[in-house]
């Protein structure tokens, strides 16, 4: 039923569901049931065929589709023998932290053999966000939508589109992805590039052989689309546009924007963005490509080709699919203009609650850093070191246990330590010559704030390997991205332009490349919460951290007790 509501368009994407309705409370309740198998399967790009890890045999995965309000509950089973959590990326997961998936943050993996029932509700969010693996670099084949529909009574705020499509944009190895970030982090050098960008799990025309694995969008004239699209790519923010077409940006993060016009998108590692496109009224007598490309900053080596799709106009006739290809223009490679003007644009439709005054203040410093090498070799990374990456110079280790565990119990001793810097722990300037050491500090550290509190963060992008734009997740919450700027941040000058009004409210922020951000948030959710650059290479060197929100003193302001089957270490 489901694969209909709203003539949603799911050509790769068939999903498991089935729903009951609570009987507690007055109002009968939605309750979606999904199951997730992970499993092997065979799959084939490039002419390359390799044991995939996914959800149900199926890549991308299945769908999660939901009403703002509904309750879901997956049953994660694990049948490899890796070890596997999901995370729902964008779920707000008021009190439900059990359920937020970032492996060794809030939970211990699921074992081979065993599963987990993930369950939370939807509360104040509709539009599309989506889940992925959260263990290692996993996420690479297991990744899928979470689309979620206004409440029964609401509407959109646009015209109620014709059809509804997801483009999935994410990253191909024909190389086992589990041993390429092992290799990196053991040579200390960078991950090996992907071999090809991919829409809907298909690279398109434009790789060797690989023409038949293409993205169709099969149009009527004169109609408005709904294209849900995700970044779900590892290590690359994406330009992405339709030749001769033009889209109208409406929701980004699951949360409305006042609608713009652009040719081209920017969508980095864990954002999703609405966008409408509306067919010309007479059918043309040529087919569009779609092309996706990266926007590149950093000085190290990225996957630089193109992955098509195509736009095709339905004619009653057959030859549509001779008419000519035309190609979109997508911005230079490094085309960092683009990339601010295009942030610059974004506006809450409504203005958000954002916090007009701040109870904390922090200014993280985040970026790349250069360690001694440890294996005895000539390491990989530039000179002969070791690639390492920070918050405040902090190199996040992983612990062995869940931190909200070991929060939740009162067990933090030699788990983590609750001294993570405010600031960084010493002042140069950021955008401008590194200094002269550029070792990072390895340690397990979060940063602990009482309930609701009102916190102002600064990300500050330092050039210490070369300045570089970094995509930051923040779980748990949805932050106002109130400003940004070029250099080094001023916290006596800067703060007077900040937009109170109607920013943009996010869960992923592109760092602009030697700028900065500042965002506000408020505290409103206990438990654990990650937060980590969205490249997952620099993940994987530490650029990593955990914020701690205390439990408040009401009835409704405490993290409920761990699930029954929550797995354990
Ligand atoms: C994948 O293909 C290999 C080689 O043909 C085969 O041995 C294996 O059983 C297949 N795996 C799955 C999950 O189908
Ligand atoms: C929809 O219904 C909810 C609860 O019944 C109500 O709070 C809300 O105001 C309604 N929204 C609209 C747009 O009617
Ligand atoms: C990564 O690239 C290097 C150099 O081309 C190659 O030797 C190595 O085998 C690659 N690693 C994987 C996992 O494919
Ligand atoms: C596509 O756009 C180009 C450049 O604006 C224009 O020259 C061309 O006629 C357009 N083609 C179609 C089929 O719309
Ligand atoms: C893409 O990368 C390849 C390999 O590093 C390089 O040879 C090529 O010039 C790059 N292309 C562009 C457009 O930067
Ligand atoms: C198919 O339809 C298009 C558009 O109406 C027209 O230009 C073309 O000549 C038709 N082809 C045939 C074989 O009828
Ligand atoms: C972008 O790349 C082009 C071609 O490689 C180069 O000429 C230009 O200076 C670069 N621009 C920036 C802002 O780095
Ligand atoms: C590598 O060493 C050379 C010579 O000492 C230095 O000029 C260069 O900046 C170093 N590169 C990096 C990335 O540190
Ligand atoms: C915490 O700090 C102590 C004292 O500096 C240190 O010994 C320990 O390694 C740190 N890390 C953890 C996870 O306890
Ligand atoms: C920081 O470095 C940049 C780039 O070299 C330079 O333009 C800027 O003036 C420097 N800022 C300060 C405060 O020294
Ligand atoms: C590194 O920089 C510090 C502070 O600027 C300076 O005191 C120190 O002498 C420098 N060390 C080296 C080896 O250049
Ligand atoms: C899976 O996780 C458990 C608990 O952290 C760990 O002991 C085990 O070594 C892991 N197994 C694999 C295959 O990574
Ligand atoms: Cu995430």
């Amino acid at each position: 039923m489901a694969a209909t509501l709203n003539g949603l368009l799911l050509p790769v994407l068939v999903f498991v569901l089935f729903l009951t309705h609570s009987a507690s409370g007055k109002h009968s309740r939605l309750i979606r049931h999904y199951k997730f198998d992970i499993k092997l399967k065979n799959v084939t790009r490039l002419c390359h065929t390799k044991s995939l890890i996914t959800v149900n045999g199926q890549f991308p995965g299945p769908a999660i589709v939901a009403r703002e309000g509904d309750r879901v509950i997956i049953k994660v089973k694990n049948h490899i023998s890796n070890n596997v959590s999901i995370h729902w990326h964008g779920i707000r997961q008021l009190r439900s932290g059990w359920a937020d998936g970032p492996a060794y943050i809030t939970q211990c993996p699921v074992q081979n053999g065993q599963s987990y029932k993930y369950k939370f509700t939807i509360t104040g969010q509709r539009g599309t966000l989506w889940w992925h693996a959260h263990i290692s670099w996993l996420r690479s084949s297991l990744y899928g939508p979470i689309i979620i529909y206004p409440k029964k009574n609401a509407s959109y705020p646009f015209p109620k589109p014709h059809q509804e499509v997801p483009i999935i944009f994410g990253e191909w190895w024909n190389a086992d992805t589990e041993t390429v970030i092992n290799q990196a982090m053991q040579n200390g050098g960078g991950p090996n590039v992907s071999d090809a960008y991919t829409i809907n799990g298909m690279p398109g025309p434009l790789y060797n052989c690989s023409a038949k694995d293409t993205f169709k969008l099969k149009v009527i004239p004169g109609k408005t689309y709904l294209l849900r699209i995700i970044n779900a790519a590892l290590n690359d923010e994406l330009f992405f546009s339709i030749a001769n077409h033009t889209m109208t940006v409406v929701e980004t993060d699951a949360v409305y924007v006042k609608p713009f016009q652009s040719n081209t998108i920017l969508i980095s590692p864990g954002q999703t963005t609405n966008v409408l496109l509306t067919t010309r009224s007479q059918p043309p007598t040529a087919r569009f490509l779609m092309y996706a490309r990266p926007y590149v900053t950093g000085s190290g080596t990225f996957d630089n080709s193109t992955v098509a799709g195509i736009l095709e106009y339905a004619f009653p006739n057959s030859t549509a699919g001779k008419f000519p290809l035309i190609k979109p223009v997508l911005p230079a490679l490094n085309d960092t203009s683009f990339a601010t003007n295009f942030s610059k644009k974004m506006r809450s439709l409504t203005p958000p609650p954002v916090p007009q005054t701040v109870d904390r203040r922090f200014l993280f410093t985040i970026g790349l850093g250069l360690n001694p090498c440890t294996t005895g070799q000539t390491c990989q990374g530039p000179n002969g070191t070791m690639f390492g990456a920070s918050i405040n110079n902090i190199s996040f280790v992983m612990p062995t246990t869940a931190l909200l565990q070991a929060h939740f119990f009162g067990r933090s001793k030699g788990v983590y330590n609750r001294t993570f810097p405010d600031n960084p722990p010493f002042l140069f300037n950021f955008t401008g010559t590194p200094p002269n050491n550029t070792r990072t500090l390895f340690d397990t550290r979060v940063k602990t704030i009482p309930f609701n509190t009102r916190v102002e963060l600064v990300l500050q992008d330092t050039s210490i390997v070369g300045p570089e734009s970094h995509p930051l997740h923040l779980h748990g919450f949805n932050f106002f991205i109130v400003g940004q700027g070029v250099g080094n941040y001023n916290a006596s000058s800067d703060p007077s332009k900040f937009n109170l009004v109607d920013p943009p409210e996010r869960n992923t922020v592109g760092v602009p490349s030697g700028g900065w951000v500042a965002l506000r948030f408020k505290a409103d959710n206990p438990g654990v919460w990650f937060m980590h650059c969205h490249l997952e290479a620099h993940t994987s060197w530490g650029l990593k951290m955990a914020w701690v929100v205390l439990n408040g003193n009401g009835k409704s302001q405490s993290l409920p007790p761990p699930p029954k089957d929550l797995p354990s270490c």
